[in-house]
């Protein structure tokens, strides 16, 4: 059995709206950068698209039973900006927002927490066709966005996350080419991080205007490890977490990086992202080991394969410590600057089988490095597991299982899984 969690430790499955929701035409839904993207040939594995996923747009009833029968108490979910604004601005899609009025209703009456995040990737394709994050003026239409969302569901929701890992959205998606909306900007998309942190902080202003009570971001962290002597597992901490954490917690930029994004900085920016923060969102899955550039790429460092260890389907090594290292880590760092803490994503990707004690082990030894790292005296309040669902796992389309319940893609079938199982029991037995 796990260790005992304080008292009021929130546990939670999280999801995001692209990878489950499917329905993409329906209710006035607006074409996402996503749906460009899945459809250009060659983008994702086997041609996979989110047209259907698991059609969570009509099943959600069935999947909150899910959520209730585990025993989770939150639910962390992402709201889809093409529903509620299919280009992007103006006036709020009714019908779109409906969706999640009726989800945030179904969550409440099973008490369960809604956790709600307005950016999870899936940006309106109009503003992709106005520059995307790399324009300064989408920073602004997600703050109007989040204001529209808000005033429908903020009488009922209280928690809020902004965006969801602003650094893979700026890697993958602006920089290396192998997630929406696709560019191969290399050190170019550097502003896109600045946008999107500008949107966070405009859009917590937003929130906080609506009388939202708890306003966090959620950051993809990962604990750097050194390959050798050189100053790469530093610039490559600084470009993959303190890019993103010094700004909201300290208002600085790493100084290399203050230099490189002095052009798209103006003065007050860095007083908006700053913004205070009710508690941060971290998303943890496996540490990195950095070396050495070798010259063939025009980055700064080069990731190198962690040996020895067990790995998911993904092929992702498995080292739950480090998990306790990043928040420690963290609490080191930031020190009185570090607000609550959420893991608002952890998990694996596995075979399909529904006997999956890999993911057991795996949630079970994280769990447990949660734990330790509250032990240590960090303030951590909550564990979401990566994911409810089996579900559309961008380039990778429907191959990596994350799910606690196995989906079948063909019939919509759900299966819980040996771990949604282990779970439960946990949880049952008071965890
Ligand atoms: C992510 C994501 C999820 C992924 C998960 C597994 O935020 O990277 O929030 O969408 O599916 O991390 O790769």
């Amino acid at each position: 059995m796990l260790p005992r969690f304080p008292d009021g430790f929130l546990f939670g499955c999280s999801t995001a709206s692209y990878q489950i929701e499917g329905a993409v035409h329906e209710d006035g839904r607006g074409p996402s950068i996503w749906d460009t993207f899945s459809h250009t040939p060659g983008k994702t594995l086997d041609g996979d698209t989110g047209d259907v996923a698991c059609d969570h747009f009509h099943r959600y009833p069935a999947d909150i039973d899910l959520l209730g029968d585990l025993g989770v108490g939150a639910y962390r979910f992402s709201i889809a900006w093409p529903r509620v604004q299919p280009t992007g601005v103006g006036e709020p899609n009714k019908a779109g927002l409906d969706f999640y009025d009726r989800l945030v209703d179904a969550l409440l009456e099973k008490g369960l927490v809604p956790l709600p995040t307005l950016f999870h990737w899936d940006l309106p394709q109009a503003l992709e066709d106005q520059g995307g994050w790399l324009s300064r003026d989408t920073s602004s239409r997600l703050a109007d966005y989040a204001g529209h969302v808000a005033e429908r569901l903020g009488d009922r929701v209280r928690r809020w996350i902004t965006l969801n890992e602003p650094v893979v959205h700026m890697a993958q998606g602006y920089a290396y080419g192998t997630h929406a909306p696709g560019h191969t900007l290399m050190l170019e998309a550097l502003p896109v991080a600045h946008h999107q942190l500008l949107g966070h902080g405009l859009a917590v202003q937003a929130l906080r205007a609506a009388g939202a009570t708890e306003v966090m971001i959620t950051n993809n962290c990962t604990p750097v490890r050194a390959a050798d002597e050189s100053p790469a597992a530093a610039i490559y901490d600084a470009f993959h977490n303190r890019l993103f954490n010094d700004p909201v917690l300290l208002g600085t930029y790493p100084d290399f990086l203050a230099e490189a994004l002095a052009p798209v900085v103006l003065p007050g920016d860095l007083d908006i992202i700053r913004t205070p923060l009710d508690a941060l969102g971290i998303n943890y899955y496996n540490p990195t080991l950095i070396g050495a550039p070798t010259g063939e790429s025009p980055l700064p460092f080069e990731m190198l394969p962690i040996e020895g260890v067990p790995t998911t389907a993904f092929g992702w090594p498995v080292v739950p410590e480090g998990l306790t290292e990043l928040l420690t880590g963290l609490r080191d760092t930031y020190g009185e600057a570090l607000p609550p803490i959420y893991i608002t994503e952890n998990g694996c990707s596995t075979a399909p089988d529904v006997d999956d004690q890999f993911r057991i082990d795996y949630l079970d030894s994280h769990l447990r490095a949660v734990h330790d790292a509250i032990t240590a005296g960090v303030d951590v309040r909550g564990y979401f597991v990566w994911s409810l669902l089996d579900n559309f796992e961008w380039a990778e389309g429907y191959s990596q299982r994350f799910g606690l319940v196995h989906v079948d893609f063909d019939s919509q079938a759900r299966t819980p899984r040996a771990s949604y199982r282990w779970l439960q029991e946990e949880l049952r037995s008071g965890r």
